[in-house]
């Protein structure tokens, strides 16, 4: 079989239309607290707030199924699909189209973001089977990429380009000895790109390793918004003008300049001793004790038909963070949702959500 890119096909831009959007419901409790019940509320009104824009599917367990179904809207298709954690982002298929509207995904090779060296959980058999079971359901051609890596590790602006960490991609915990060129190559191939530009590090404390998803991403074709602070005793500093100095010499895949636009970091959150509290103890390599700070970014937010999806975490940066949104997506409807319990599970709801492109009706 050839790759995505030699038949035709290339990631669509997240601001393109979609179809729908995926969804995993979460469960473990060594992760979410409180019989993970919060991140549940969570979780149901981010699948209800984007079912107002398009049609949400929602992967439960067996054991799960009804109580999703009762605590989702009738509008969000309920599926049962076996998983060991809830980040469709990483998991689920990234959906592609070939320029007749045709559907297929790539299905990247999973290991919870670091294999047995870094990763965070064990096993992740059933998260790895996700993308598959998506595309079954969808009937869509299936990629197996040669590539260890996860779907919030990357952004495409529909046009040819990728945006990714080497935080991520060339790591040994991902693609032992895997050189730059080639890891650049199979994202291409497996993604229908041209060109690769690469960030270094991610948000500080960020338990995937660096995603580009919680530190920058393309808000239209040679624009991409990146999570700024100013001040240089945060370890956001650094990252940010790195990735600032390497944006401002780089060209996209048509060959344009990049303009960045700065949001700002989220004031500081930690962990608290009743949120540490409310966590099974589990034998994952996930963090979860009072003090840690919570790598909280307003970058991580979805792009929905007519409609932005944003995190917010009612401290004083929120409002700006909103502001910034709405000038920078003037068409859409900004919608900011709590979401600090997703936060605490890791990440937040660009790395829940997953969108599925409106293909050409068959
Ligand atoms: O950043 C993402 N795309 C996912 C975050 C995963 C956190 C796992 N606990």
């Amino acid at each position: 079989m050839n790759t995505p890119r030699e038949n035709g096909f290339f990631m669509p831009a997240e601001w393109a239309p979609h179809a729908g959007t995926w969804m995993i419901w979460p469960e473990r409790t060594d992760n979410w607290r409180l019989g993970a019940k919060p991140a549940q509320n969570a979780f149901a009104e981010v699948a209800s707030t984007i079912s107002r824009f398009e049609p949400v599917t929602m992967m439960v367990s067996a054991k799960q199924f009804a109580n999703a179904r009762q605590k989702l809207p009738a509008a969000v298709r309920v599926v049962e699909v076996s998983t060991n954690d809830s980040w469709c982002r990483d998991t689920g298929a990234s959906f592609l189209l070939n320029h007749e509207g045709k559907l297929a995904g790539t299905d990247w090779i999973f290991n919870a973001w670091g294999g047995l060296q870094r990763g965070l959980y064990f096993p992740w058999d059933l998260d790895d089977a996700v993308a598959a079971k998506m595309l079954e359901i969808e009937r869509a051609p299936r990629y197996r990429a040669p590539l260890t890596t996860e779907g919030g590790a990357i952004h495409v602006d529909g046009e040819g380009t990728v945006l990714t960490t080497e935080a991520c991609l060339l790591t040994t915990d991902r693609n032992p000895g895997m050189a730059r060129a080639d890891a650049e190559q199979r994202l291409q191939d497996y993604l229908g790109a041209t060109k690769t530009i690469w960030l270094g590090e991610g948000v500080p404390g960020d338990e995937t390793g660096g995603h580009i998803d919680n530190l920058a991403c393309f808000i239209r074709p040679g624009t991409i918004l990146l999570t700024w602070t100013d001040d240089s005793g945060e370890p956001l500093y650094q990252v940010c003008r790195d990735a600032a100095a390497r944006l401002e010499t780089a060209r996209d895949a048509q060959g344009r300049g990049i303009k960045i636009e700065k949001i700002p970091m989220p004031t500081p959150m930690f962990f608290t001793e009743e949120e540490e509290s409310g966590i099974d103890a589990g034998t994952t390599g996930m963090v979860r004790r009072a003090g840690e700070r919570l790598a909280a970014s307003y970058v991580n937010f979805y792009i929905a038909n007519g409609a932005i999806i944003a995190p917010c975490f009612g401290v004083p940066t929120d409002e700006p963070a909103q502001r910034i949104l709405q000038s920078n997506f003037p068409d859409r409807e900004i919608i900011m949702l709590p979401a600090r319990e997703i936060l605490l599970g890791g990440g937040n709801i660009h790395c829940i959500t997953q969108q599925q492109p409106q293909s050409a009706k068959t």
